[in-house]
């Protein structure tokens, strides 16, 4: 698919000067307006800021990060900065605690919000004469909603389906010939094994591109995905407590995803110490919110692991770009002292021809010693009841693993179709050792 580079609006293509004096107006406002919600407020006593007396950038720096944890301390809504009547819209995470985390957005933050999603679409080929059929669910989660307004305010057409029940999806893309899908990437390749089970023809349905986010994915997926589904591949990333979708996006020459730089300030840090790593170098991202008034927030970190570009692109925008996020933090697997992020261990598995892209990691440690096994599903067309094929297959992906991943794990080779598939983000990783208690 050809498509012609388009850019949304002028702050996209600031000088990094013009940039910075945006950004330190904007968080001198920002930071006035964090200081009506009491959490910020002690903040900033306690390290002796003056959000109206700030003199540079830098002087964020000074300000400690913000958790997720404080969120929760503060649930549901103990970081609203604005009165309760001029909340627009409440969205919120699925947290691991059971309960969600609450963001709230007044009418202006919903704007900005369609505005952010649709800056990122258009960068990524979305015109208003497209149709699009979202498959995000539309709830708490802000991927529906977001995705949503953001196509609205493009111009487009949306085909509001939510996420769930695979054949209407796949019925409904044929009958009114959507030009765009829009979901997760494990959902985006599970409608494509439907559309190959319905034998329907993949050339029969007008699909050109697709926009994925919401969860990790690899390289190799998205070659499977636009394989698969015969389109262009578009990774966009956001996260709830900064605004959803929206906080950056690739365009179309797909070399990262620009950061929407005039409405958040990024840093990226290493994870253990807190110091900024070297534009490049791979670190935690941490976000601060410059233009939200319901909800602002002030180095936010996300956990979320990629790296900062600051060199230029060939579209034009100056705003810099992040790489796809390797891993979150937290889901970073320690086995026997060797660090593991679950996207390694799928690109290690997808180079193997024969496996499908539906896989399991679990970990256990049974006698004191960490054991992985790598549950990974296999294409029907490889699937064998010859054992030398099988254990041929097993060499293979173990082979991949240990020089990916640098480890060695086990596998179980499943039949085809017989994981569990989600409409959502895939939970790749079951960790008996934190069920245990042993973490
Ligand atoms: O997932 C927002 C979103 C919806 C983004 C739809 C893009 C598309 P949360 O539910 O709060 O918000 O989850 C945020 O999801 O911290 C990342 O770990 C992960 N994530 C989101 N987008 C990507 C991506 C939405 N493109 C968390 N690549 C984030 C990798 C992603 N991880």
């Amino acid at each position: 698919m050809e498509i012609e580079n388009k850019i949304w609006d002028k702050n996209e293509c600031l000088s990094r000067d013009e940039l910075s004096a945006l950004q330190f107006r904007r968080l001198k406002d920002t930071l006035s307006r964090a200081g009506r919600v009491p959490y910020y407020r002690e903040v900033f006593q306690q390290c002796g800021i003056d959000p109206s007396n700030i003199n540079s950038l830098s002087d964020l720096k000074k300000i400690p990060f913000t958790n997720k944890s404080d969120l929760r301390e503060h649930y549901p809504l103990g970081f609203l900065a604005v009165d309760r009547k001029d909340i627009a819209r409440v969205h919120g995470s699925s947290g691991t605690t059971g309960k969600p985390t609450f963001v709230a957005y007044t009418e202006a933050d919903r704007n900005l919000w369609a505005d952010l999603c649709a800056r990122f679409l258009t960068a990524g080929g979305l015109r208003r004469e497209h149709m699009v059929q979202v498959a995000f669910g539309y709830g708490l989660f802000t991927g529906g909603f977001g995705l949503h307004y953001g196509i609205e305010r493009v111009g487009a057409s949306v085909v509001p389906v939510s996420a769930g029940n695979t054949p209407r999806q796949v019925m409904i893309l044929q009958d009114l010939g959507a030009d765009a899908i829009i979901c997760t990437p494990s959902y985006a390749l599970q409608i494509a094994e439907v559309i190959e089970e319905m034998k329907v023809d993949i050339n029969s349905l007008n699909l050109k591109f697709g926009h994925f986010g919401g969860e990790p994915w690899t390289e190799d997926m998205r070659t499977r995905i636009e394989q698969q589904l015969n389109i262009k591949a578009f990774n966009n990333y956001g996260l709830s407590e900064i605004i959803g979708p929206g906080v950056s996006g690739e365009c179309i020459c797909r070399k990262g995803m620009h950061i929407q730089e005039d409405h958040f300030i990024v840093e990226c840090i290493d994870p253990a110490t807190g110091q900024e790593v070297a534009p490049g170098e791979y670190g935690e991202l941490v976000f601060t919110s410059l233009t939200k008034e319901a909800m602002p927030i002030i180095r936010y970190r996300t956990r979320d692991i990629s790296r900062i570009m600051y060199d230029g692109c060939e579209c034009g925008r100056t705003t810099c770009r992040m790489d796809r996020i390797v891993g979150r933090s937290d889901d970073m697997l320690i086995i026997r002292g060797v660090n593991v992020f679950p996207s390694q261990i799928e690109e290690a598995i997808l180079q193997v021809e024969g496996v499908a892209a539906h896989y399991l990691i679990e970990v256990d440690r049974p006698h004191n010693l960490d054991e992985v096994t790598v549950h990974v599903e296999m294409q029907p067309e490889f699937f064998s009841d010859k054992m030398s094929e099988m254990q041929a297959m097993r060499d293979r992906l173990l082979h991949e693993i240990r020089v990916i991943a640098n480890i060695s794990v086990k596998i179980n080779l499943v039949a085809p179709r017989s994981m569990e598939r989600s409409f959502g983000k895939a939970k790749r990783v079951i960790d008996r050792r934190v069920e245990k208690g042993i973490l």
